[in-house]
């Protein structure tokens, strides 16, 4: 017997941060976040359970990966199996349609179309608040990816696994867009995972991190609700800066930068001092994502083009939240 599932999801950037783990073993981090989905980047991934199959498989762009990539994978569907009561093994198929030159992480989308394909191949129907809880357990970032537009991943309580999940807080189908700025592609020296759990040992910023994290949830919330742009790009600005200032206090201090990250910052700085709105976020690595009005983008990619190059510019509308795929959309 086969059953098999499909789906695709897009990857999401982060406006509040999630910077570090309360509980590692179940992805609990220490403090709510909140995203934007991008639909110009995303995973497509079909699952196959087959009776057959003596151990899972994992192709990642048509490439076999190797035991450690699928150790992982097979970690991930025993939640899955678990809650199904099954030991039918899987093979796996992902694509990633994340530009190379964009150089972004894709394990928010990857994990989220996993968790998207392997409850419907389990038929196990899962809902999508229960279906983020799950994706967390790959990887954080991917528990924001399983909705579109406006999304907060809530903390929750405790040590209750099912408590942290995602939200959609608004579709943000008004003037919103996000560009980003690939400054180095490469791959980083040092992951988030490592980087995180460095920062909560040794920075002395951290509890004041968590604690403006608190509240620039709440004030951006309140932004988006009142489709109060400026407030929310000085929220997501100010928080970036925030996490990457919690690192600099680690010891040995990390830092992600890089020269071209701080020629972009301050070129957006320019950019917004002749009345564009567009501000700054970063995550774990040099590259710089800029948050404007879906009407400027057109202008604002024009002005970044006079210091970077057409590849390292990447413009991105608001992405939807998973989506099943038909055999039909099922292209590879
Ligand atoms: C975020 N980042 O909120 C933050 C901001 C990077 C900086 O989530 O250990 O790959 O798999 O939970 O989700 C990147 O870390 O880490 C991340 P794990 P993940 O988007």
């Amino acid at each position: 017997m086969k059953s098999v599932g499909r789906c695709r999801a897009h990857t999401n950037i982060a406006l509040i941060k999630y910077w570090g783990k309360r509980n590692d073993e179940l992805f609990l981090p220490m403090n709510s976040s909140l995203s934007l989905t991008l639909d110009a980047f995303y995973t497509d991934t079909q699952v196959i359970l087959d009776e057959s199959l003596v151990s899972d498989v994992f192709y990642l762009d048509d490439v076999k990966q190797g035991e450690k990539e699928t150790e992982k994978i097979t970690n991930f569907l025993n939640l899955f199996r678990n809650r199904a009561n099954i030991e039918t093994k899987a093979c796996i198929k992902s694509y990633n349609h994340v530009p190379t030159a964009a150089g972004l992480a894709s394990s928010a989308s990857a994990f989220s179309a996993l968790a998207g394909a392997m409850n419907q191949a389990t038929n196990l129907n899962l809902d999508l608040e229960t279906l983020s809880t799950f994706a967390r357990q790959g990887s954080g970032s991917a528990t924001r990816s399983i909705y579109g537009g406006f999304v907060e991943w809530d903390m929750g309580e405790a040590d209750l696994s099912e408590t942290s999940h995602a939200v959609q807080v608004d579709d943000a189908s008004w003037d919103i867009g996000m560009i980003v700025i690939a400054v180095n592609t490469g791959k980083k020296k040092l992951s988030s995972r490592v980087g995180m759990k460095q920062t909560i040992a040794t920075s002395p910023f951290y509890s004041s991190w968590v604690e403006t994290a608190t509240k620039d949830i709440k004030n951006i919330k309140k932004a988006i609700k009142s489709k109060d742009f400026v407030t929310l790009g000085e929220i997501t600005e100010s928080n970036g800066m925030k996490m990457h200032a919690t690192m600099l206090g680690a010891m040995p201090p990390i830092s992600y930068w890089e020269p071209d990250s701080v020629k972009a910052i301050q070129k957006v700085k320019e950019i917004r001092d002749t009345g564009l709105p567009c501000y700054v976020t970063m995550d774990a690595g040099p590259n710089v994502k800029v948050l404007c009005k879906k009407s400027d983008m057109t202008e604002i990619e024009n002005r970044l083009l006079e210091d970077f190059d057409r590849k390292q510019i990447i413009p991105s509308h608001v992405g939807e939240g998973i989506t099943l795929l038909s055999e039909d959309e099922w292209n590879y």
